[in-house]
């Protein structure tokens, strides 16, 4: 049998970002080969198609929020699928799609960890720690607030999605990459006590150190989820993001994070996110992010296996 049973699902909307296309990112990933590589790496690999959702209509904010009604629509048909793929006993990897999506995918797979006795890690590699609400976010789009609705943070439509609310326990989750936070949403953060390893501390104390204090902890009965926007990595390697920030991981570094998650053999959730094709070139983003996955599941660059 497999090392791993994947479940691909496609989660093609645009409805939380502030720019058109993340919609195409599914189709991208696909295209860069995404099913291949993982059965490259021996994995049993189910592409479940797309999921569907309303249109995005494109209109200024309600209350703080863009498009929340179809935000919500998207989110419950994300929670669902990842439900069945998990109560299966299948890893599933959202092909997304703007960030929104994690409250439908980690809400999922929080109740799953109730559920099944389970502890839980959020790996949230982003340039943006996604913690606004109506109140503080300087543009409504949800895709920088699904952090704040899992902890308990946002409109009931939302925070009420799960088995419970909050959904998620802000001490499950370790931001890494961090480099743009609104000004509310640092008084925030600081309020909750949200463990974020900004880029600053990264420069800092290197991405090994990061990566070992992000993964302390992490055990045989820990499900460790990973929300992978790609915006984390710097501009110069993934230009294919709505919203880039300069000053992120190069490909080394990348590379080292994923291999370093791998190694705890505990992956068992991912969310690779904002990848939008309308401002990639050659579908580049798409295939760095593939290569960053195949590290993920343990194509590790290195000419040795680690403990030989
Ligand atoms: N912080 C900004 C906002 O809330 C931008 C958020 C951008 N978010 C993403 N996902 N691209 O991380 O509007
Ligand atoms: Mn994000
Ligand atoms: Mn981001
Ligand atoms: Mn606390």
């Amino acid at each position: 049998m497999s090392k791993w049973r994947v479940s691909l699902i496609g989660v093609p909307t645009d409805i939380g970002a502030g720019h058109r296309g993340a919609s195409m990112g599914p189709e991208a990933l696909r295209v860069a080969g995404i099913g291949e590589a993982l059965r490259e790496r021996g994995a049993d690999v189910e592409d479940r198609g797309n999921l569907a959702g309303p249109y995005n209509p494109w209109l200024p904010p309600s209350d703080g929020y863009r498009h929340l009604d179809e935000v919500v629509a998207w989110n419950a048909a994300v929670r669902d699928a990842v439900a069945a793929e998990l109560d299966a006993g299948r890893l599933p990897i959202m092909l997304g799609g703007d960030h929104c999506l994690a409250i439908g995918s980690i809400g999922a797979v929080a109740a799953h960890c109730r559920k099944t006795d389970k502890k839980l890690r959020v790996l949230w590699l982003d340039a943006h720690a996604d913690f606004n609400t109506c109140a503080i976010t300087p543009s409504g789009n949800v895709h920088g607030m699904p952090v704040a609705c899992l902890c308990g943070y946002g409109p009931a439509p939302l925070v009420g999605m799960g088995d419970r609310t909050p959904m998620l326990d802000h001490e499950c989750v370790r931001q890494i990459g961090i480099r743009s936070v609104d000004e509310g949403e640092k008084r925030l953060v600081h309020d909750v006590g949200l463990e974020i390893y900004d880029m600053r501390y990264i420069d800092e104390v290197g991405m090994r150190k990061t990566m070992e204090e992000a993964l302390e902890g992490v055990d045989e009965n820990t499900h460790v989820h990973v929300s992978f926007d790609v915006d984390f990595l710097d501009p110069s390697i993934a230009p294919g993001v709505g919203t880039t920030v300069k000053g992120g991981p190069g490909y080394r570094e990348a590379q080292l994070v994923m291999e370093m998650i791998a190694d705890t053999g505990r992956m068992a959730s991912l969310d690779i996110v904002e990848l939008n094709p309308a401002f990639d070139k050659r579908n580049r983003t798409a295939k760095l992010a593939v290569d960053l996955v195949e590290s993920l599941f343990g194509k590790s660059t290195l000419m040795r296996q680690r403990g030989a």
